[in-house]
């Protein structure tokens, strides 16, 4: 087929609610609460004494002033260290708020980004909460794959501070029930090689996904998902070439599918999580209203 006007038209709007919604530079995320990576090779957990002086040991035969006084520092620093791992003892998953800062950030942005979606004001407001609360988390997984890295499966956001590893989803709670199949996704979905325009409208026919529970209006949602992947057909068709666009909708198609799977072992460790976290302050007011709180 050929790409109408209208089909253009709506690419281009996607292409850019996208870029108003995703900035590349990251130049936000250090406004998050940072992020506190524990040492693999560490196994006391970061509240160890800090290193004695050499010169102050307990068995030193004549205490010097000077060794009083570095031994003194050293029990003021002790002291204030226990203070730390007190409340470090509470909050087992370090990375939790950071992970929480940036997924209530990205949250935010998906719902800039899906208000811009042709359709999507018009439903009614409990049919697009519905729609952006079952799809939330499948999109940060979508989008996420921007930052992804397949030479060292990690998501490089700027800095070195700011790479994320595996091993950092696991210090925030999550475990490799998701994290294996979220890597083997983003690696996956990484090797289709997808355009812009093909990106974006994979979001959207995402977010316009017409079996999500308790929808008001499905015929509704269902006809803005169908224009939505007729474009997407018709731009393979006329912009993908082969070999590359070989299978490309289906394929597509799949990782939606896989989205669902990866959507259900999030919630779960998610509630788990909630339930775990030693401080709810480690989440976010948005995050307990989009994913739930164990309070309720
Ligand atoms: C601290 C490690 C960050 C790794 C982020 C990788 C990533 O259950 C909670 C609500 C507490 C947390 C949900 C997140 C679970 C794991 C997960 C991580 C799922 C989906 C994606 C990711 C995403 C990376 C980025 C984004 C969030 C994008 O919006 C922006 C950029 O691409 C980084």
């Amino acid at each position: 087929p050929q790409m109408s006007e209208e089909q253009e038209q709506l690419i281009a709007t996607l292409i850019e609610a996208h870029h108003k919604t995703y900035d590349s530079s990251y130049s936000d995320f250090g406004q998050f609460r940072p992020p506190v990576r524990k040492d693999e090779f560490d196994s006391s957990d970061d509240c160890s004494m800090p290193e004695a002086p050499t010169d102050c040991s307990f068995g030193s035969s004549t205490p010097g002033e000077s060794s009083m006084n570095s031994g003194n520092l050293g029990l003021l620093a002790s002291f204030e260290n226990f203070g730390q791992s007190a409340s470090n003892m509470t909050s087992p998953f370090s990375m939790l708020p950071h992970l929480s800062d940036l997924v209530s950030y990205s949250i935010q942005k998906v719902i800039g980004f899906a208000k811009s979606i042709p359709g999507f004001r018009e439903l009614n407001t409990e049919d697009q909460i519905v729609l952006l609360k079952s799809s939330v988390i499948e999109i940060i997984m979508l989008r996420s794959n921007e930052s992804f890295s397949s030479e060292d499966n990690s998501w490089v956001c700027g800095s070195e501070e700011f790479k994320y590893s595996i091993s950092d989803v696991t210090q925030a709670g999550h475990n490799m029930e998701l994290l294996e199949p979220l890597v083997k996704f983003q690696i996956g979905l990484k090797k289709l090689n997808l355009h812009e325009a093909e990106h974006v409208l994979l979001m959207a026919i995402c977010i316009f996904s017409p079996d999500r529970p308790s929808l008001l209006e499905r015929e509704r949602v269902e006809a803005i998902q169908e224009r939505l992947s007729e474009t997407l057909r018709a731009y393979i068709v006329c912009n993908h070439p082969p070999p590359s666009s070989h299978l490309l909708y289906p394929k597509m198609v799949q990782k939606l599918a896989d989205l669902r799977s990866l959507n259900e072992e999030h919630s779960k460790q998610y509630l788990e999580i909630s339930r775990e976290a030693g401080d709810p302050s480690d989440l976010t007011p948005l995050l307990l209203e989009v994913f739930g709180s164990p309070l309720s």
